[in-house]
C-alpha cells in the first residue's frame, strides 16, 4: 500500500497522480457542470450529528440483516463498469476485497470480468457480503434472460436494476479526454450489444428515433420479477412517487441514487432525498450512494432511515493505488470510521441510530 493513506480522501488524491487523463477523467467525473457530483458530497457535510453522550456501549456491533442476510456492516461496493481500466486485476481484485471485509459487492453489467470468473472466485469465501448483479433493461428481453439465467447459475443473490441511465449524461470532462477504451478492456458480457444503429435522416434525433425506441419502462420490472427468483431491487430513484411504484410492483429494495452525478446534473443530492424515499418506502430496504467518503456520511445516510450505503469512485480509487488491498484498506478505513463515529454518537448498535442523530436547528 503506498504510503500516508488515512482516509478516502489520501485515496483520491493518490489514485489521480496514478492514473492517466482518459481513466481519470472517466471514473472521478461527472455530469455537465458536476454541480450534483459536488453536491452529492457537500449535502453529507452540511448535516451535523446532534450526539448522546455516557450510553451503554457494551455488546456493540456493526451487523445488519437485508434481505434475509446478515451483513458484517452496512457499507456495500456499487457496480462500476470498466475496472480492469483502472488495475489489472479489475473486478476480480474488488470482489476479493469485499469478500474479504464482509461487504456486498454489485458486479456492473459492464463489468470487464465475466461474472463466472468473479463468482467462482469468492463464492465459497467465509463471511463474505451479498453477490448481487447489476442490470440496464434496455436490451432484448431473450438476452436479459440469458444475463439474469447466467447470474442465478453463478450463485447471484440479488439483481440491482439501474433505471437512472437511459442514456448517458453529457460528460464534458470524457469527451474532452477524448474517452475510449484501451484494447484489452471491454465489457465482456455485452459483445455485439451496442449495434442497433439504424440510419437517421437529417433532422431525426439520435436518441428519439433510435436509441430511446428500446427505453424500458415500469412494465419491464414486472416482466423481469416474472423470470427470475431473485430479489430486485431499484436503483436510481430519487422521487418518492417512484418509490411508492416500487413498492405496488412488488420490488425488493430501492437504491436512492442519482449515479454518482454522472447522469443528469443538477439534480438534489441524494441526502436531501434520502428521509421522504424512506417514508414512501413502506418495509423495502432503501439503500443509498452518492458523495458517502466519511464514516459520519454513513452514520448520517443510516440516521436518515437507509439500511445500508454503497461506495462507488473511493473503491476505484483504492484499487488504482493497490489492487485488492487498496480496495480492502479503503472498506476498512470507512467502516473504521463507522465505528468511532456510532461510538462516538451514543450508538452501539445499527439498531440504535435513528433520526434524532441528525440535528435540526429549533430556531
Ligand atoms: C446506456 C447508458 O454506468 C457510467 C456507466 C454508464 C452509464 C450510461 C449508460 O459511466 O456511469
Amino acid at each position: 500500500l503506498p504510503h500516508g493513506l488515512t482516509n478516502l480522501e489520501d485515496h483520491e488524491q493518490q489514485a489521480q497522480k496514478r492514473l492517466d487523463d482518459v481513466a481519470w477523467a472517466y471514473f472521478s467525473g461527472g455530469a455537465a457542470d458536476e454541480h450534483t457530483l459536488h453536491h452529492n458530497r457537500q449535502a453529507w457535510t452540511d448535516l451535523r450529528l446532534h450526539p448522546r453522550v455516557l450510553r451503554p456501549m457494551t455488546g456493540g456491533h456493526t451487523r445488519l440483516s437485508l434481505l434475509g442476510k446478515t451483513l458484517a456492516h452496512p457499507i456495500l461496493l456499487a457496480p462500476v463498469a470498466y475496472q480492469r481500466m483502472v488495475h489489472t486485476d479489475g473486478e476480480l481484485a474488488s470482489a476479493y476485497a469485499a469478500a474479504a471485509q464482509g461487504a456486498g459487492f454489485v458486479l456492473s453489467m459492464q463489468t470487464s470480468t465475466t461474472m463466472q470468473t468473479i463468482a467462482q472466485a469468492v463464492h465459497a469465501e467465509p463471511g463474505r457480503g451479498p453477490m448481487w448483479l447489476q442490470l440496464y433493461l434496455h436490451y432484448d428481453r431473450g438476452f436479459v434472460v440469458d444475463m439474469v439465467k447466467q447470474a442465478e447459475a453463478a450463485g447471484y443473490e440479488g439483481l440491482v436494476v439501474t433505471v437512472d441511465a437511459s442514456v448517458s449524461g453529457v460528460r464534458d470532462r470524457e469527451r474532452r479526454t477524448g474517452f475510449r477504451l484501451p484494447d484489452d478492456v471491454s465489457a465482456v458480457h455485452l459483445a455485439g450489444q451496442y449495434h442497433r444503429n439504424r440510419p437517421l435522416n437529417a433532422g431525426q434525433s439520435a436518441l428519439f428515433d433510435d436509441l430511446l425506441l428500446a427505453a424500458p419502462g415500469w412494465p419491464d420490472l414486472v416482466w423481469l420479477k416474472s423470470v427470475t427468483h431473485l430479489p430486485i431491487l431499484i436503483k436510481g430513484v430519487l422521487h418518492e412517487g417512484d418509490a411508492r411504484l416500487a413498492v405496488e410492483l412488488g420490488l425488493d429494495g430501492i437504491i436512492v441514487s442519482n449515479h454518482g452525478g454522472r447522469t443528469l446534473d443538477t439534480v438534489p443530492a441524494t441526502a436531501n432525498v434520502l428521509a421522504r424515499i424512506v417514508d414512501a418506502a413502506d418495509h423495502l430496504p432503501v439503500l443509498v450512494d452518492g458523495g458517502i467518503r466519511r464514516g459520519t456520511d454513513v452514520l448520517k445516510a443510516l440516521a436518515l432511515g437507509a439500511t445500508a450505503v454503497l461506495i462507488g469512485r473511493p473503491y476505484i480509487y483504492g484499487l488504482a493505488n493497490a489492487g485488492a488491498v487498496g480496495v480492502a484498506h479503503v472498506l476498512r478505513l470507512l467502516r473504521d470510521e463507522l465505528e468511532v463515529a456510532m461510538a462516538l454518537s451514543g450508538v452501539a448498535t445499527i439498531d440504535q441510530i435513528t433520526p434524532e442523530l441528525i440535528y435540526r436547528d429549533q430556531s
